[in-house]
């Protein structure tokens, strides 16, 4: 098939599940054409079935607000028409499902005209915060329910879009994957891990784009009161609104020396793979990806009871669950982990498990190229 793909080309959960999407669909022999602003964040080196098609906004001074959307559906045509593309793959619904639609459209005008049907997924604050702003729910739920298909990356987001958007068409969900090869302990983590544990300290781990909803400042104040009993480092990878209100929170708890701002990452396994524990204190998570990466590399994660998240960790078994804000429940887990090597090793085996069994790329793949076929025959 020959797919185009858009998505946030920065640092989130939606653009980094299109972009290991579009490469897990080219080793399959699929045409892959990303067409978006910038080059997505994980999209690095040349690679074989894969195209990028940057989407160019002209900064007019008459525009206060460039119509990215527009340019995003002219290239999307253009693209589609150039490449003979059988259909669009949009991640998070705004603006790229509109900008999908605007393109079928064009799509279908033309003298000869043809389809060029789209796929929405749905990856969460498009629904859960965005979404459900006032100014932009209309145009969401049009554009969804315009869709040739929609899919959800949990039964939580699937429910809720169902419930507060009012929208009749199908829903799939297709839950986020891990490559399960690359996302692995292999054995040369060793000289790293020194380089950030030099006295043989725990690694906790902290990894998103540190927008409010992570409550990055949380894993500050667990991992205060870890330290305090376990001779431990945090690591904390990306970067976002909320990264200094951390570093001044670890500042003021004087330490700072023990957490480590590592900015964005681009091979993000192999930090993941130093480390015992993963923490996830968000307000709302509709999957938690960052989790299931960590759990593919044998992390513990420990992160709040909220939204997808128990769809993929069962409570003392693949990790912890704790509620909103539960700062001391959570650091108990970590202590009482971090204090049991055996239990450690035994619940990173299982979190392992449940990624290789359930969210692997091998088994989720097949899924995307199954509803793709149903969606090419519905539009024939
Ligand atoms: O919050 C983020 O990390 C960004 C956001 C996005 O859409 O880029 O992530 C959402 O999509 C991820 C991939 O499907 C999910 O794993 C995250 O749980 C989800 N984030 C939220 O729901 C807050």
């Amino acid at each position: 098939m020959k797919i185009g793909i858009t998505c946030y080309p920065t640092y989130g959960g939606s653009g980094v599940v299109a972009t290991e999407l579009g490469l897990e669909l080219a080793e399959r022999g699929h045409e892959v054409h990303f067409i978006s602003y910038a080059q997505p964040i994980r999209l690095t080196g040349p690679h074989p079935n894969i195209h990028y098609h940057e989407v160019e906004v002209s900064r007019y001074p008459l525009f206060d607000y460039p119509p990215y959307d527009l340019a995003l559906a002219s290239r999307m045509a253009e693209v589609a028409e150039l490449y003979d593309l059988d259909l669009l793959h949009v991640h998070y619904a705004i603006p790229h499902s509109v900008s999908a639609l605007l393109a079928r459209q064009m799509m279908a005008a033309k003298p000869r005209g043809r389809k060029l049907p789209f796929v929405t997924t749905l990856h969460g604050t498009d629904i859960t915060l965005v979404g459900l702003d006032r100014s932009y729910l209309p145009i969401t739920r049009f554009s969804i329910e315009q869709s040739d298909g929609v899919t959800a990356i949990s039964q939580y987001l699937r429910e809720r879009t169902l419930r507060e958007f009012d929208i009749r068409n199908e829903i799939q969900v297709i839950y986020n994957f891990v490559n399960c090869d690359v996302y692995c302990r292999g054995g040369q983590a060793s000289e790293l891990k020194q380089e950030y544990a030099p006295n043989g300290e725990r690694l906790l781990v902290h990894l998103s784009n540190f927008r409010p909803v992570k409550r990055v400042t949380d894993c500050i104040e667990i991992f205060d009161r870890v330290r305090k009993q376990i001779p431990s480092k945090l690591l904390m990878m990306g970067d976002g609104p909320d990264r200094s209100r951390a570093e001044w929170l670890a500042v003021q708890k004087g330490i700072h020396n023990d957490v480590i701002f590592l900015g964005k990452q681009e091979q993000v396994q192999e930090k993941l793979v130093l480390a015992d524990i993963l923490l996830l204190p968000s307000e709302l998570e509709s999957f938690g990806l960052a989790a299931l990466e960590g759990m593919a590399c044998e992390v513990v994660p420990i992160a709040t009871r909220v939204g997808g998240i128990p769809e993929l960790i069962e409570h003392s078994k693949s990790g912890y669950l704790a509620d909103v804000g539960a700062v001391d429940t959570m650091a108990r887990y970590a202590i009482e982990l971090l204090s049991d090597e055996k239990a450690l090793r035994t619940m990173a085996k299982a979190s392992r498990e449940v990624a290789q069994s359930r969210f692997c790329a091998s088994r989720i793949i097949p899924q995307y190229e199954e509803f793709y076929r149903r969606v090419l025959e519905r539009a024939s």
